[in-house]
């Protein structure tokens, strides 16, 4: 059954009750979530988890702070690290939450704090004493640690990123030519968040080739232009590089370049392939470039600085996506929290020059259009996106989402029956999915505008995926509270978005899977080199069942479910070819 927005609704007031088959079917539709407290949004702040594990000592205490044991301040620390950190700051200055310094803080006083992280607010504070999520003793002793001075987790330069480097193989001993079986370009590495490994999984016969260990609830893949490295980063900041030439794929070099990170990328400008690998940070707020061949850190950047817009100071500006430019030696990297899109020129290091674009706060993941020339990315928290041109080094627009929170992943580039080329996000907040012109040439008057806005299944949506060769676009929804919809994917064909209200497919993929148990989540789709089949996650907790879930993009149907025990919570997964060649 095919579903349109309307339809949807309408769906709700009749029957929640779905008989869920093997075949296409439809959904009802979830409530949106009233506030930012209870809603996907919330859920999808970022946790410094490494950061949290970090020792600190308690700063000199003023006659009138409260009383606190170093056992309950490094208590209250992991805590803030883990829960707090993500929307105000490490520091405590503010992000898209408010800034928690102790002249706030001590002005509104202890009874004040604990009321406030008791019940949350409906401007965006979750209630985390009401909502069980931490007990009374724990919403005490954050309120009281509130009151005390921040500690400042340690910096992370030169020598300890040297400390941290290790080359397992050296460039001269490694093969001169593949010495595997692996259709290389069709291999996929899979994210398996909490066990902090990739599996790299065979594209046409879905074998696992190998586990690999990485850094901690590892985050992304990204390869490098020809093909034959494999960089991983995990949430400890740790850069695993790995060897697909081997006759067993496995780490050649490894760096950690600081305690929070999200983001690698490699050099991908003709004539720079292979050359350098560049990683940014949440913490410290840095990024760094490095030798392409063995990892060796090279030219660290601090990102802080003033805000683009108020040019007050940020004293953490996170660095979110980065990606690498065809058109010039430069790698994009987002600054989020002053908004700024930096072009760092790789051509001269030495005298590394910077262009710095600005954009918009809350900068997040982005990804090119379909000719690689525009590089798109999210504003998440400003429900923008901003539009840069990679030939010309600066702002080509920035354009309203008219929805909530959008969240690309790198988007999807469709050519669509009215507008030509155009990308696609979908966004947390709600069920829109936002269709942008960019095609400045054949379609002029619809470039950098939003010519479209569809109707997906519903708020929590992560990622859109499409491909050259597919007439289909994905829309995920794993972050949205009613399991249906979060274990399912919408599938919109592209020919009907010449339609006023084009209707979608659900496929159920958890169903699919055969998972009963736990609450899977559907995650990221990606297609195989060939843009056949896609492939998505299905997310479990890590002592339940996962699986990835392939399907015919021709026939919507399922095509093959991949299960193995060594599967733990698989997240991302990215084929080599579609991702060295920014094929989305
Ligand atoms: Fe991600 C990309 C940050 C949570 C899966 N994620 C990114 C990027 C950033 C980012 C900055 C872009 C990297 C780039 O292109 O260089 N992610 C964050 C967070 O700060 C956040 C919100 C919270 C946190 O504490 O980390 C977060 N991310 C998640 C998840 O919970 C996801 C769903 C599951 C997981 O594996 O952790 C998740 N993020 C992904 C994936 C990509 C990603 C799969 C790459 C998408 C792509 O197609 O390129």
């Amino acid at each position: 059954m095919k579903f349109t927005k309307a339809r949807r609704r309408a769906s709700l007031l009749t029957s929640a009750a779905v008989a869920l088959g093997l075949a296409a079917t439809c959904l009802p539709a979830q409530e949106k979530p009233e506030n930012h407290a209870d809603g996907p949004v919330a859920a999808y702040e970022p946790s410094m988890t490494t950061l949290g594990q970090i020792q600190v000592e308690i700063p000199g205490l003023r006659p009138d702070d409260p009383v606190m044991t170093q056992e309950e301040f490094q208590r209250g620390t992991t805590i803030y690290f883990e829960r707090c950190a993500g929307c105000h700051g490490v520091l405590r200055k503010g992000a898209t939450g408010k800034p928690l310094t102790t002249d706030l803080t001590r002005e509104n006083g202890f009874e004040y704090l604990r009321d406030f992280i008791t019940y949350g607010s409906p401007a965006g504070m979750p209630n985390w004493g009401t909502s069980g999520e931490m007990t009374e003793e724990d919403v005490d002793l954050m309120a009281r640690y509130l009151l005390l001075e921040p500690p400042a987790p340690p910096e992370y330069g030169m020598p300890e990123m040297q400390a941290s480097w290790k080359v397992h193989i050296a460039p001269e001993d490694r093969p001169t030519e593949k010495m595997n079986d692996i259709d290389i370009d069709n291999l996929f590495s899979v994210t398996l968040r909490d066990a902090g490994q990739i599996a790299l999984i065979d594209g046409a016969t879905y074998e696992i080739r190998s586990v690999i260990d990485t850094g901690y609830a590892v985050h992304i893949s990204r390869i490098s232009a020809s093909g034959r490295y494999l960089f991983v980063i995990g949430r400890d900041a740790k850069v695993n590089m790995i060897d697909l030439w081997m006759e067993e794929p496995a780490t050649v070099a490894e760096i950690k370049v600081g305690s929070e990170a999200r983001s690698i990328e490699t050099s991908k400008m003709e004539g720079w392939e292979d050359k350098y690998a560049i990683a940014g940070s949440y913490w410290p707020p840095q990024y760094v470039i490095m030798d392409g061949d063995t990892l060796e850190p090279l030219k660290i950047k601090s990102t802080r600085g003033m805000i683009f817009d108020e040019q007050t100071f940020h004293p953490e500006p996170r660095v979110a996506a980065i990606l690498s430019s065809h058109y010039r030696p430069e790698f994009i990297v987002n600054v989020k929290e002053t908004g700024k899109i930096l072009l760092v020129d790789y051509s001269d290091i030495k005298s590394l020059k910077v262009t710095e674009i600005e954009a918009e706060r809350f900068l997040h993941d982005g990804g090119l259009d379909s000719s690689k020339r525009y590089f798109l990315t999210a504003a998440n928290a400003r429900n923008k996106v901003a539009v840069i041109d990679t030939k010309e080094g600066d702002l080509e627009a920035l354009i309203d989402t008219d929805g909530a929170t959008p969240h690309p992943g790198r988007g999807a580039n469709i050519n669509h029956p009215t507008y030509g080329p155009v990308w696609v996000t979908s966004h947390l907040g709600d069920e829109t999915v936002a269709v942008i012109g960019t095609d400045p040439e054949g379609h002029p008057d619809h470039a950098w505008k939003m010519v479209q806005q569809l109707y997906a299944m519903g708020g929590g949506s992560l990622f859109v995926k499409t491909h050259p060769t597919s007439d289909n676009l994905y829309v995920d929804a794993p972050l949205n509270p009613d399991a249906e919809v979060s274990g399912a994917v919408a599938v919109f064909k592209v020919a009907d978005l010449a339609q006023e209200e084009p209707e979608y497919t659900v496929l159920p993929l958890v169903e699919w899977a055969g998972i009963t148990e736990g609450q899977p989540r559907v995650v990221q789709g990606e297609f195989n080199k060939e843009g056949n089949e896609i492939w998505f996650s299905v997310w479990n907790a890590a002592d339940l069942e996962s699986a990835i879930v392939v399907v015919d993009d021709k026939t919507l149907e399922l095509k093959h479910v991949i299960k193995d025990e060594r599967l733990v919570t698989p997240t991302g997964k990215f084929n080599v070819y579609n991702t060295r060649a920014d094929v989305y």
